[in-house]
């Protein structure tokens, strides 16, 4: 399988925590890109249309985008469990839609300071972008208690939100409103996935 890879992408991210978590690490070879959301990549939009990371082509030829549609292929593939099961998919699946559109608020925020003329810049909408993190993780804060024991794609999508926090946005300082989800996350970062993804 040939992967559309990022270092610096969280949704990148995950689904390398996916497929070291699922033991397909051998079986992804990343072509590493570099994509803007002005100067958007032509080689990738020739594949797929947002020209975004991740994208995956699979071993038979089929396209595959977004995040989340690939982290569910590797676990088919793999026959793993991160997507739970009857009962536990549908809060699982909510879960990592709350933190998937919370990384998509940062990155988004992220362009708006980093790629924006300065002069046009619109920072109660970066502080609004903000803003869906810190609603996201007050959710997750008020039930840490459950997030024991789990190890699931939700769990691996909210190590990639914190680690993008660290990453991007170390003056947010998350670990002091969040003493819960910091206790949390020093134990689950131990998981080789995570460690072995750490953007740099
Ligand atoms: N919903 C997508 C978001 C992917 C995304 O935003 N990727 C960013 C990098 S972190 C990207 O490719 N940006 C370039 C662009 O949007 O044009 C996913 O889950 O994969």
């Amino acid at each position: 399988m040939k992967l559309y890879y990022s270092t610096s992408s969280p949704f990148v991210r995950k689904v390398m925590m996916v497929a070291e978590e699922l033991g397909l690490l051998d079986q992804i070879e990343k072509e590493t890109v570099q994509v803007h959301p002005v100067n958007r990549l032509q080689t990738l939009i020739a594949v797929n249309p947002l020209g975004q990371v991740p994208t995956l082509i699979t071993d038979d030829g089929q396209v595959l985008f977004d995040s989340r549609v690939i982290c569910e292929y590797l676990n088919e593939k793999a026959n793993g469990s991160l997507f739970g099961n009857q009962d536990s998919r549908w809060g699982i699946l909510s879960e990592l839609t709350a933190l998937d559109g919370s990384l998509s608020a940062l990155v988004a925020a992220r362009y708006e300071i980093s790629v924006r003329p300065v002069e046009l810049q619109w920072l109660a909408w970066v502080d609004a972008q903000m803003d869906k993190a810190r609603t996201t993780l007050d959710y997750f804060e008020g039930k840490a208690e459950s997030l024991e024991g789990r190890a699931d794609i939700a769990l691996l999508g909210l190590a990639c939100l914190l680690g993008y926090l660290d990453f991007r946005f170390a003056h947010f300082d998350w670990r002091k409103s969040y003493p819960k989800l910091d206790a949390w996350h020093a134990k689950f970062s131990q998981r080789p996935s995570v460690l072995n993804t750490v953007p740099v």
